[in-house]
């Protein structure tokens, strides 16, 4: 029997808490958290993967979420090192509680960030780590970023048709981050299997500012071709300084310049790089139109390929949701069988996104690589006064 005034308020108020509680569940946001590089050099490259990841959330929601029940995006800043996608994603796995993580941006930052969401058994989508071995960190780690292997060649080859006398290739890359030098190795070795002269490569770190030496050791072998592997700002501010000591033939760039956020920097001198992609705004599909619309009311241009990875991979835990909440209700589920059971149901499934018709691979240790049948080249085309450009597809 309960006498005094306070300890029947603390009951009521506890059945109200219970009660909401067990009753939210059920409606309350599923938190699907989101951490790419925010701040940081990197940030030019993270500001779009945000756009994409907030388009998908308005996109699907309005869809009616997971069967009903909307999702949350929890963004947590990963920044551009190492220690920051760390703390994100400890972060989002015990604090935010999130399903799964779309993250970080750099393969460099997955290699130390994934491991904590595999031993935590949480799923942790990719949306831009491109260096090989990504999937091969775990269980729970897939991507939906194809891999250098598979994209960075084809630009290679685009600056063939341009130039049929290419023969002798410079080749530059970070040596200090891990998808760089992966990128490089598909370079170099693209550069061999198609009969190129390989004259030198020069490396260089990617806090440089200062690439007069690098630049000075290309121009004294002549070459036809150089192929980049740098990451936004060293990458651009590589190019400018190209030129700048004369330069004149084509540059293959890396994902690193991907995005349209190095113009700044290089300017009217960004003109002419060649850089292959995984997305195309021109794929004719119902989702990319919509995601194209959508994008372009925000921007007024088409969208860039990390904006519709980053769309991609969240829709990718939208679907499989969805799919898992039809076979076993997920209201039902604790947090930590939910997570499991999502990452089964992430690799197992189909997507019609708007980087085409998307799989996964499966097996042991082979799961999650992203099965894309898509790839593309753009050059870039600036105005002459550097102040505008655009992404032309070539390929
Ligand atoms: C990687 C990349 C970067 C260029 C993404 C921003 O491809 O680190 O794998």
């Amino acid at each position: 029997m309960i006498r005094h005034p306070t300890s029947l308020a603390l009951v009521l108020a506890l059945v109200v808490l219970l009660g909401g509680a067990s009753a939210g569940f059920a409606v309350d946001p599923i938190p699907i958290g989101v951490s790419v590089a925010q701040t940081g050099p990197v940030a030019l490259a993270g500001q779009e993967q945000v756009l994409g990841a907030q388009i998908a959330e308005e996109f699907f929601n309005k869809r009616g979420g997971v069967n009903g029940r909307p999702i949350k995006i929890v963004f947590q800043d990963g920044g551009s090192d190492e220690p920051t996608a760390i703390n994100a994603f400890q972060n989002l796995i015990n604090v935010a509680k999130v399903v799964g993580i779309m993250g970080p941006s750099l393969s460099q930052q997955a290699f130390a960030a994934d491991p904590f969401a595999v031993r935590a058994k949480v799923p942790v989508i990719g949306p831009s780590n491109t260096a090989k071995g990504i999937p091969q960190i775990g269980e729970f780690v897939s991507r939906v970023s194809a891999p250098v292997a598979i994209v960075a060649p084809n630009a290679v080859k685009a600056a063939m048709d341009i130039n049929k006398n290419v023969k002798k290739v410079a080749v530059l890359y970070a040596q200090n981050d891990a998808f760089n030098k992966s990128e490089t190795e598909t370079f170099q070795e693209a550069v061999k299997n198609l009969k190129l002269d390989l004259a030198t490569v020069q490396t260089f770190q990617t806090t440089d500012t200062d690439f007069t030496a690098q630049v000075t050791n290309v121009l004294n072998v002549k070459p036809d071709l150089v192929i980049i592997s740098g990451l936004q700002v060293d990458g651009a501010n590589l190019i400018r300084q190209l030129r700048d000591l004369g330069y004149k033939g084509l540059i293959v760039g890396g994902n690193g310049v991907n995005t349209a956020a190095i113009f700044p920097i290089c300017k009217a001198q960004c003109d002419g790089i060649l850089i292959a992609q995984a997305y195309s705004p021109a794929y004719k599909s119902k989702i990319n139109d919509e995601f194209k619309g959508m994008y372009k009311d925000r921007q007024k241009k088409d969208p860039p390929q990390f904006s519709a990875q980053a769309f991609t991979g969240v829709q990718v835990f939208v679907e499989a949701l969805t799919a898992l909440d039809k076979k076993t209700p997920i209201a039902k589920m604790d947090l930590a069988a939910l997570r499991v059971a999502l990452n089964k149901q992430i690799i197992a499934g189909s997507y019609d996104t708007p980087l085409g018709e998307i799989g996964f691979s499966t097996g042991p240790g082979m799961g999650g690589e992203i099965v894309q049948k898509q790839s593309y080249v753009a050059q870039i085309k600036m105005e002459p006064d550097g102040t505008k450009g655009t992404f032309v597809f070539v390929k």
